[in-house]
């Protein structure tokens, strides 16, 4: 099986994490930002991540993606269950974390934007939702008080390293992808249960951090 990919896609990285937890063989392969064409003749729109599956066939939402591959595994299905603080803190810190993210993507060698047409696409894209990129970077401090803030309340949440409601289920599939995305922030630190979280994590799903290219 292949999975289709963008380095910097938290939608990508449950995907990965299904994948890297079950231990499964499948290749990533990352596409560039701006190749429209792949993706639309896969699964008719432009998106990732896309996974082909062995009999060539495509699946394109990373929810599914993550249920066909659990399945798949057959090591037993990953507890759907999601505690309604946890929904409220994604829904809450999925709305402004691409305003620090997103300028930073640009600015570390991710693999998507190899070319300045890669890089150009996407800021046009992403600057239609969040606005220059200039102007979010300048705003660092203030987000960095907020996520700060969002943090300390999932500091409470955080059951176990191994999986935040205490075994790897769909609640880290959900957060995961989001606190590893938000490693790629210079400075940004994680209060102590969060990191030990991360950090087993990444191990488990053998998914690396953007820690060493934070910026
Ligand atoms: N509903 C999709 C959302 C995936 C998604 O939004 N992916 C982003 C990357 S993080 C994407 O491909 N956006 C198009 C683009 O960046 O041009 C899923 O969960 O798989």
């Amino acid at each position: 099986m292949k999975l289709y990919i963008y380095e910097h896609c938290p939608f990508c990285i449950r995907a990965r994490m299904a994948a890297g937890f079950h231990h499964m063989n499948i290749e990533n392969i990352i596409l560039q930002n701006d190749d429209e064409a792949t993706p639309i003749r896969m699964i008719g729109s432009k998106q990732v991540p896309i996974l082909q599956k062995d009999d060539g066939s495509y699946m394109g939402e990373s929810l599914e993606i993550v249920r066909y591959l659990d399945e798949l595994s057959g090591k037993g299905r990953l507890k759907e269950e999601i505690r309604p603080e946890i929904q409220t803190w994604f829904d809450n810190v999925s709305k402004y974390v691409t305003r620090l993210v997103h300028p930073r993507d640009v600015l570390v060698d991710m693999p998507e934007f190899a070319t300045q047409a890669a890089i150009d696409y996407f800021v046009r894209k992403k600057e239609k939702n969040i606005g220059s990129f200039q102007e979010n970077l300048d705003k660092t401090d203030e987000y960095m008080q907020k996520i700060r803030a969002d943090l300390a309340d999932l500091e409470k949440w955080v059951v176990s390293p191994e999986g935040l409601n205490g075994t790897f289920s769909m609640e880290d599939i959900l957060v995961f992808p989001i606190l590893c995305i938000l490693t790629i922030v210079r400075g940004l630190t994680f209060p102590t249960k969060t990191q030990a979280y991360i950090d087993r994590i990444s191990k488990m799903t053998n998914i690396p951090l953007f820690t060493d290219r934070a910026i």
